[in-house]
């Protein structure tokens, strides 16, 4: 493996010997073995960095956005330059396929354009004054430090959901990658460092770092006071810790946590459609996506048919070395991930579920390397177990008879990210994206619950977490916001109408 990514560094002009050095050893999930080596942080060191940040932001802040939004170009150049290679180095690191490698990072360059578009539309308000004279206005002024906490699973795009926004809204960030993937961050760090390269000296020292290491070390960046806001993303349980911890010291919070995603199939539902989209979203990146499909709800009428379709088609799956063309499931993650989606399909059985599936595959080949095939658990109604989110290959299905029935399982789960009906009834559709309809961030028709543009806004609700990154008006999660009155009358007159009269 690790001649592979020597080869794909060189291509990037990058040292390999700046990603085999270091105390936290980095294996591929594709057979387990080492694939290099990164320095962890110490107290110090992240310390040192928040100091930087914290200097850079305060130089930064005062560059004008259109001319931040400079400097996340030239970083969207380099990203378009290297995107198969970064893609290459993402496979390798996390195990999706080489595809979706690529598609992840084609996702960094499109939020790097939206950025730079939206540096000229960092928009404020002007508001009516009641008071005769006066103006007033909202601005949006750059709010301070960001750190990052993302996930293994999308080592590189949500960094750069993050970093492009804040960027161009004149914050500084600091990163803290999943310690299973911290060689991904480095390559992006060094793409960002040429970037301010040529972009000069308005880029200060520290405007991005990285911090490696364990969850002592992310947390040392949760509680310092001078991080403005912590975007983080991963599990429902690390959101836990983390919302109480940011709010103790009032700093803000945008929380990306679990999902659990279900498909409404309807009666009237393009079958065709329905099954590549389900598909997908169950198995595509082994179901490692906090957007993945693992519910299904489907009418009773089609019921039989759809399971059939399904199982046909899970049977025709490619899964083995991601980095090889034809793939499309490559490995879990680890052994730990393989373990907790067994224990779930066993939960399943317990419930009376029929598992077709979610067996070990390839270990001949793969001593080390988790590979399984995606499993189908038919369920005679939704259990404890489909209502957890477990980030493996399982699609849970179960039957409805009328349309709220199955309104109401969709919402009946902690989580809130993602959903989708498949149906070719207008009434249907737009019920599900009424006010009575999904409560998730995202409610799709006709498409499957992954694989969301970053033009929209991303996140859910509920133990979701609430944040919202990437499109729309995310940005201004990014910012604080101002409310400025200004008075060029001759006068001091007073809101409510109060006299003062000295
Ligand atoms: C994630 O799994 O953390 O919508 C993000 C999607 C991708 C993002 C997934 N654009 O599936």
């Amino acid at each position: 493996m690790q001649d592979r990514i020597v080869d794909i560094l060189k291509s990037m002009d990058m040292d390999p010997a700046d990603f085999s050095q270091g105390n936290l050893d980095v294996f591929s999930p594709i057979d387990g073995s080492l694939l290099g080596k990164a320095t962890m942080d110490t107290a110090e060191t992240v310390d040192a960095k928040i100091t930087a940040a914290d200097g850079a932001f305060k130089k930064w802040r005062t560059v004008p956005a259109p001319r931040r939004g400079e400097l996340v170009r030239l970083l969207g150049e380099e990203l378009r330059t290297h995107k198969d290679a970064l893609g290459a180095l993402v496979t390798a690191e996390c195990g999706k396929i080489l595809e979706e490698g690529k598609g992840e990072v084609q996702e960094m360059i499109d939020i790097c354009e939206f950025a730079v578009g939206l540096s000229r539309q960092l928009h404020g308000l002007t508001i009516a004054s009641e008071r005769p004279g006066h103006h007033m206005r909202e601005y949006w002024q750059p709010l301070g430090p960001v750190g990052i906490i993302s996930a293994f699973n999308f080592p590189v795009a949500v960094w750069s959901w993050n970093a492009a926004l804040a960027l161009a809204c004149g914050d500084s960030i600091l990163w803290k990658p999943s310690e299973k993937t911290p060689l991904t961050a480095i390559a992006c760090q060094k793409l960002f460092e040429r970037a301010a390269a040529k972009f000069g000296a308005d880029a200060p020292e520290g405007l991005s770092d990285i911090i490696i290491g364990m969850r002592d070390i992310g947390e040392r960046m949760v509680d310092d006071h001078r991080m403005a806001l912590i975007s983080a993303t991963g599990s429902t349980r690390m959101g836990r810790e983390v919302g109480p911890r940011v709010a103790q010291r009032f700093g803000k919070c945008l929380l990306e946590l679990g999902g659990n995603n279900a498909i409404i199939v309807a009666p009237s539902a393009d079958l065709d459609m329905a099954i590549p989209g389900i598909v997908f979203g169950a198995v595509g990146t082994c179901g490692q996506r906090c957007t993945s499909t693992r519910r299904i709800i489907a009418h009773e009428s089609i019921y039989d048919t759809l399971v059939a379709k399904l199982k046909k088609a899970y049977g025709s799956i490619r899964i083995g070395d991601p980095l090889e063309a034809g793939t499309l499931v490559g490995p879990l993650i680890d052994e730990d991930s393989f373990n907790t989606m067994q224990r779930a399909l066993e939960a399943a059985r317990g419930e009376g579920g029929t598992v077709t599936g979610g067996e070990r595959t390839l270990e001949d080949k793969y001593a080390d390397g988790y590979y399984v095939n995606p499993a189908i658990v038919e369920l005679p109604e939704q259990t404890a177990s489909m209502r957890e989110e477990t980030f493996a290959p399982i699609l849970y299905i179960v039957k409805y008879s009328d349309f709220d029935e199955a309104m109401a399982i969709q919402n009946d789960v902690p989580q809130g990210l993602s959903s989708a009906i498949f149906t070719t009834d207008v009434r249907e559709a737009e019920s599900f994206i009424s006010s009575a309809g999904s409560d998730c961030g995202i409610a799709n028709v006709n498409i499957g619950t992954s694989g969301a543009e970053i033009g929209g806004a991303f996140g859910g609700e509920k133990e979701t977490g609430g944040g919202r990154e990437s499109g729309s008006d995310a940005w201004r999660a990014y910012m604080r916001r101002q409310t400025s009155t200004v008075n060029y009358s001759r006068e001091l007159p007073l809101a409510q109408g109060i006299k003062f009269d000295l």
